[in-house]
């Protein structure tokens, strides 16, 4: 089988990507290697910037997210016993940020692709890709138990960080910048009501701890813990009170999370993470397969989408004026977008986490940084823009 581009990776950045090329009319087939239901109800982000949702309504993949996605014009920052509301609309000029999960985005993107776009193979494992550095890049992989060969005109590696494609790019030109942390996140599902209306994200001695949602009856929550956690030693009743705990504040001290029933539970680790190039000869990398950001700043699934988009325009470019001009800036226009990112996720984690060996002193910077976003307008205003997301295109 041959196609003008070649998608490894069933997830937010190769759906996003497929359905932006067929809607130039440029033809793609995605290899996505789990079935349709596992990719479906995959637990991972809940947080939309303005782009990503300005592009998905573009893409036509909007119109649910518009019905059942939730507006937040701002978060609620919860440390030494204060509360403190970041305005976004104020602060950017009116940018917001919508909560609508990441299983609804890949829900929506494979409906789109399978009534529509091109081929979407389900339970399709790539397990090399070849000949990079020529004109015809072949993707090996297996689907339904036959070995299969899919020769391209380029290929994309959207098969995040534990992906195939990410090898194709030489070791004597590929540098990968990392950093892991010395926690984790356990990460809930329940059938609760928030009681609160923005997410809150809370800095306290005894840890991290982030209250966000699905919807109006369901919540999503997060609780910094030791990297190796068992989730099995966080009995649901243990993680409750906790969160109630790591929420509290002076001014309300009655202020409790309304429980329900847990219905996922999961120990995530923290980690960031760039390769660059993000470009070898045919080969391209976008989303996790390239860069991985700790969860604190909601970035990961938006820089996804920021370089599929980036990618589609360029691709689109070459097909309407023959110019490579825009391909071959795919890579240094995205890592300015994913080393800003990365920063940023980085700032939100190590200030609102507690590192079980730091220091007095350390804490203490963390109470002064958060004082001084609660304080002053502009250091409010570097959060906001940052978490709500950059304008897409150079990075200034
Ligand atoms: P993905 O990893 O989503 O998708 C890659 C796809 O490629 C997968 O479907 C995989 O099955 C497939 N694949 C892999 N190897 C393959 C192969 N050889 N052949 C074919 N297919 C292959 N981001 C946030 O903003 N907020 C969060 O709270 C958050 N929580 C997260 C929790 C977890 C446990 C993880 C792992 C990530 C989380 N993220 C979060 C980040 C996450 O949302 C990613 O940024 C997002 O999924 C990136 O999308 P993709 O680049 O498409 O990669
Ligand atoms: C989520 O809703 O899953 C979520 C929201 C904000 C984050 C991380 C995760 O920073």
């Amino acid at each position: 089988m041959h196609t003008t581009v070649g998608i490894i990776g069933g997830g937010p950045s190769g759906l996003l990507l497929a359905r932006l090329l067929h809607n130039a009319g440029i033809d793609s087939v995605v290899l996505e290697s789990r079935d349709r239901a596992y990719v479906e109800q995959r637990q991972r982000a809940g947080i939309l910037e303005q782009a990503t949702v300005d592009v998905l309504r573009e893409a036509g993949a909007g119109a649910r997210l518009d019905r059942e996605g939730l507006v937040h014009d701002g978060i609620e920052l919860r440390f030494d016993g204060r509360a403190h509301r970041i305005d976004f609309p104020a602060l950017t000029g009116g940018r917001r940020v919508w909560v609508y999960a990441q299983t609804e985005v890949v829900k929506d993107l494979i409906a789109l692709q399978l009534d529509e776009g091109g081929p979407l193979l389900f339970e399709a494992e790539a397990h090399a890709v070849e000949g990079a550095d020529t004109e015809r890049p072949v993707i090996r992989y297996t689907h339904e138990g036959v070995e299969k060969t899919l020769t391209c005109d380029y290929v994309i590696g959207c098969d995040g960080f534990h992906g195939v494609t990410r090898g194709a790019v030489p070791e004597s030109v590929r540098t990968t910048y990392e950093r892991t942390y010395p926690y984790s996140w356990l990460g809930i599902l329940a059938d609760a009501a928030p009681v609160y209306d923005e997410l809150i994200y809370a800095h306290s001695e005894r840890g991290f701890a982030l209250a966000s949602m699905r919807s109006p009856s369901v919540s999503r929550l997060y609780l910094q813990v030791p990297n190796g956690t068992d989730p099995a030693d966080w009995p649901d009743e243990r993680i409750w009170d906790e969160l109630d705990t790591r929420f509290a504040v002076t001014a309300d001290a009655g202020w409790r999370l309304k429980r329900g029933t847990v219905t996922a539970k999961a120990v995530l680790p923290m980690r960031s993470s760039v390769t660059e190039p993000m470009r070898y000869g045919r080969v391209f990398l976008a989303g996790d397969a390239a860069h991985i950001v700790p969860p604190t700043g909601a970035k990961g699934l938006n820089l996804a989408a920021a370089d599929v988009i980036v990618l589609a325009r360029a691709l689109i470019h070459l097909r309407d004026t023959g110019s490579t001009e825009l391909l071959d800036a795919y890579s240094d226009t995205c890592l300015r977008r994913v080393w800003r990112a990365e920063h940023f996720s980085y700032f939100m984690t190590t200030t609102l986490h507690v590192d079980e060996g730091q220091s007095a002193f350390e804490t203490r910077l963390q109470l002064s940084q958060l004082d001084r976003v609660a304080s002053s307008p502009h250091a409010a205003a570097e959060l906001a823009e940052n978490y709500t997301g950059l304008p897409l295109g150079p990075v200034d």
